[in-house]
């Protein structure tokens, strides 16, 4: 019997045989579904077709308030960017971080008349998951310095799916690239991660899809849509023994959204890509990286851009950071409660602080915080009714009775 990957070439190749355009549309759906299904078949621990770990990360307990994943091919830098970010941002360098120019002058007239300095090379492949911690704005960030991975990672070659079983546990992900290699790289890691379900840079598919118990495949869109038609859909619902369901659009889909949807478990990250190594290339080719949407160009060994990478993490990362102000004191702005920007509620908040705490309130848990508001518990008594809300200056203040 063919093993799983034997199947996954094998449809695989069919769609790279099959011409793209009307006729075709609903068999290449087809197709797109076996192959998700497939896929996910290769990440059920149960899987024999695959070989190797199934879909388990490396081992390593989360701490601090986000976690950040570098992934990349062998050699590009990854290790050598944690250890200076580590170094340069540890626990010891609170809150410390440099405004220094990318590239700083005395080499410009190196990367301008193409002489690139050395770089001694000491290579170290890492072999397993070594993690980091660094504080940046108040935030605990930890990064995670993994394997490099080869191309069919997801397949089950090298420890890949190691990596990115990892990588699907991160906040955001950093896409480490040689800035001397080429720039098909960038496509071949993010097919790997695609095919394990990570989506980068993107929000979920807006379209809603309800199983229902009969009246056949009901499909509607708001918008023009040139992907999809009633055909397709039929085809990539029927693939999941899909007949009875309510498909509606609200915006251009494709045959790939419309499989995320009904795969589910399905991880929406954002990723920043890191070109490192830019001490090997000339201000030209740097100008045009630089230009590029969600690219960051350092040099790690070098630590050109290093805070520039953390400014850019701190961005993707969107967290809010709620400062505490005890009674009659200034608020501690040192050490702030950090959220995330989807879970940054009063409730969010009291959560963070003491479970119990949330039995004590009436009104005002849904009220959304902004980023660096300061928050002030009061005991009853001091605004009226247990569970008031007061919003007073700028300090968003909560009347309770026990803390
Ligand atoms: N020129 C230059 N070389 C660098 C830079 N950063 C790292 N290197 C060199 O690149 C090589 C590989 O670096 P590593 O940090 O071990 O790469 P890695 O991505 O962790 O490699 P694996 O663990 O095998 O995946 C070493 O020789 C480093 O000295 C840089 O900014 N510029
Ligand atoms: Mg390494």
């Amino acid at each position: 019997m063919a093993t799983v990957m034997q199947k996954i070439k094998d449809i695989e190749d069919e769609m790279a045989r099959t011409q793209k355009n009307k006729a075709t549309a609903h068999h290449l759906g087809l197709l797109k579904a076996k192959l998700a299904k497939l896929r996910r078949e290769l990440l059920e621990p149960s899987t024999k077709g695959g070989g190797g770990a199934g879909g388990q990360g490396f081992d390593v307990t989360k701490s601090g308030d986000a976690r950040v994943g570098l992934v990349g091919f062998p050699s590009v830098g990854k290790s050598t960017l944690l250890n200076k970010l580590t170094g340069t941002f540890s626990e010891f360098s609170v809150n410390y971080y440099i405004k220094a120019p990318m590239v700083p002058p005395h080499y410009l007239k190196c990367l301008q008349k193409r002489r690139f300095p050395k770089v001694a090379s000491y290579e170290f492949t890492t072999l397993t998951c070594i993690p980091g911690v660094i504080v940046y704005r108040g935030a605990k960030i930890q990064l995670l310095d993994l394997p490099g991975i080869i191309e069919g990672a997801k397949d089950g070659k090298g420890r890949g799916r190691q990596v990115i079983s990892t990588a699907r546990t991160c906040n955001c992900i950093l896409i480490v690239l040689d800035a001397i290699k080429p720039i098909t790289h960038k496509r071949l890691i993010e097919k790997e991660l695609e095919g394990f379900g990570i989506r980068l840079n993107k929000e979920p598919p807006n379209l809603t899809f309800r199983k229902k118990d009969k009246g056949g495949i009901n499909f509607t869109s708001t918008v023009a849509n040139t992907h999809l038609d009633l055909d397709t859909v039929k085809a990539i619902c029927s693939e999941y023994r899909i007949h009875n369901a309510d498909i509606t659009l609200r915006y251009d889909a494709s045959a790939d959204d419309l499989i995320d949807v009904i795969e589910g478990s399905r991880i929406y990250m954002p990723c920043i890509y890191v070109v490192n190594k830019i001490d090997q290339i000339t201000l030209e080719e740097l100008e045009i990286l630089d230009k590029l949407p969600h690219y960051c160009p350092v040099s790690a060994h070098l630590e050109w851009n290093l805070d520039g990478l953390l400014e850019k993490v701190w961005e993707y990362l969107d967290l809010t950071r709620i400062y505490t102000k005890p009674k009659g004191m200034n608020p501690d702005y040192e050490d702030p409660v950090i959220l995330s920007s989807k879970k940054r509620t009063v409730e969010d908040f009291c959560e963070r602080i003491h479970k119990d705490m949330l039995k004590q309130f009436k009104y005002a848990l849904e009220h959304e915080l902004e980023d660096e508001d300061v928050v002030q518990i009061i005991k009853k008594g001091f605004c009226g009714v247990s569970g008031d809300l007061l919003v007073h200056n700028g300090v968003v203040c909560y009347n309770l009775e026990k803390f």
